[in-house]
């Protein structure tokens, strides 16, 4: 007997519909085993005989298996509600007013300092669990609502926490650049020196973080800020990602290349110049349409642009109080692909292969196959697309996290 079947366990006669980095809906059925938590071999199934199928075997009968949704953007952790400033929002007030009226992200900073870590826990696990229900394995939180030393840090370690409740693995990454706090008022700079100096190298020391993000914008960081933060994160050997180009062209994605970035965010103003960059630095586009939805933006992200230059597009919730209260990934898929024009078949990707990469985690996570986490779904679809065309219909048959059936 082949000795790559003396397996944990076996999926069989699963049809996949993704493999080795690539989207090929092929349709052909396939035997995926299971050993420590890791795929150990991918077998086609007119290659293996009835007698060779182990005793802890799945027969999932023809079904499509994915792997597991990576969802890699969001602010999940958070204190309170913005519903009413969403509906000035929907009577005309722009986010820029709000926020400059000390609404927007100040407003849930208020809430999450006031919040002990067990009441963010609290608040933030449903969240968690809506996403986990529709095959999210995967989630990258962000700090950003605290904005002190002992806030940020606080949000890091709840994020960290939540992960054990849940079955979803969790990337953390820090986002003490998301708003100057109200006692930094007109001194953006020092606080960006605070940042540097105090709050990067905590949550290093702490390994809280496995990212540090920034938001450069008009309201809140400029390009040079933003560089600070960065050459502090490296300097603590922490990669680094962005929120960039989402209201206005800063050039933060040139800026973000040229340090390497996992990702950069948003990019609903990036220019051909930021393309040419990002392409160029392998840095992951990831696309959000919850926010450019809600907000009612009118100039999406230059996906064909994006797609003739190379570039990887991962689709993420941007899950948040203000710009995109949506615990759901399936529906930006949907989204992605009504809103930003991306193909079915990208959105699938934008949420599994390319999500993994704008984590660093590629190789690791986000395909179906050799050595990945057994972190895959079995679905009853006729087609992979359906994940993008319809919401809300079909949840995974079964949700498989490091090889353990959840
Ligand atoms: N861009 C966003 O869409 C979120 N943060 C950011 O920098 C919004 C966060 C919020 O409004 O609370
Ligand atoms: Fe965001």
């Amino acid at each position: 007997m082949d000795s790559a079947f003396s397996r944990d366990r076996c999926w069989v006669n699963a049809r996949l519909a993704a493999t080795g980095g690539e989207f090929t809906p092929s349709g052909a059925r396939h035997a995926v085993v299971v050993k420590n938590g890791r795929i150990t071999a991918l077998r086609p199934m007119d290659q293996m005989a009835r007698a060779e199928w182990p005793d802890d075997t799945v027969d999932v009968g023809g079904a499509w298996v994915t792997p597991g949704l990576i969802d890699c953007h969001t602010h999940l952790v958070w204190a309170g509600n913005r519903s009413g400033e969403i509906v000035r929002r929907f009577q005309g007030s722009s986010y820029a007013e709000i926020a400059k009226a000390g609404g927007g992200i100040l407003a849930t900073v208020r809430a999450t300092r006031a919040a002990t870590a067990d009441e963010l826990l609290e608040q933030a696990l449903p969240r968690l669990q809506a996403l986990a229900a529709e095959g999210v394995t995967t989630i990258e939180i962000k700090s950003g609502y605290g904005l002190t030393l002992a806030d940020e840090l606080k949000m890091l370690r709840v994020a960290r926490c939540l992960g054990a409740l849940a079955h979803v693995n969790i990337r953390s990454t820090l986002l003490a650049a998301h708003a100057v706090p109200p006692e930094f008022c007109g001194r953006a700079d020092d606080y960006v020196t605070h940042i540097c100096e105090e709050i990067i190298p905590a949550a290093a020391a702490e390994n809280l973080a496995d990212a540090v993000d920034v938001f450069c914008e008009h309201l809140a960081f400029s390009p040079a800020q933003c560089e600070r933060v960065f050459a502090a994160a490296h300097q603590h050997g922490l990669p680094v990602k962005g929120h960039m180009e989402q209201l206005s062209n800063l050039g933060g994605s040139q800026l973000a290349a040229r340090f390497n970035a996992l990702s950069v965010d948003h990019l609903e103003h990036l220019d051909q110049a930021g393309v040419d960059a990002l392409a160029a630095a392998g840095t992951v586009a990831v696309l959000l349409p919850g926010a450019f939805y809600l907000l009612r933006q009118t100039q999406p992200p230059p996906v064909a642009a994006l797609r003739a230059a190379g570039v990887p597009m991962a689709v993420a919730t941007d899950l948040n109080p203000g710009t995109s209260p949506f615990a759901s990934l399936r529906l930006m898929m949907n989204l992605a692909c009504v809103l930003l024009g991306l193909t079915p078949d990208e959105a699938l990707a934008g949420v599994t292969l390319h999500a993994a990469r704008a984590l660093g985690l590629n190789g690791q996570l986000g395909q179906l196959a050799l050595g990945q986490q057994a972190d895959f779904l079995v679905w009853d679809i006729s087609h992979p697309a359906e994940l993008a065309c319809e919401f809300g219909m079909t949840k995974p048959r079964q949700r498989v996290f490091k090889g353990t059936i959840t």
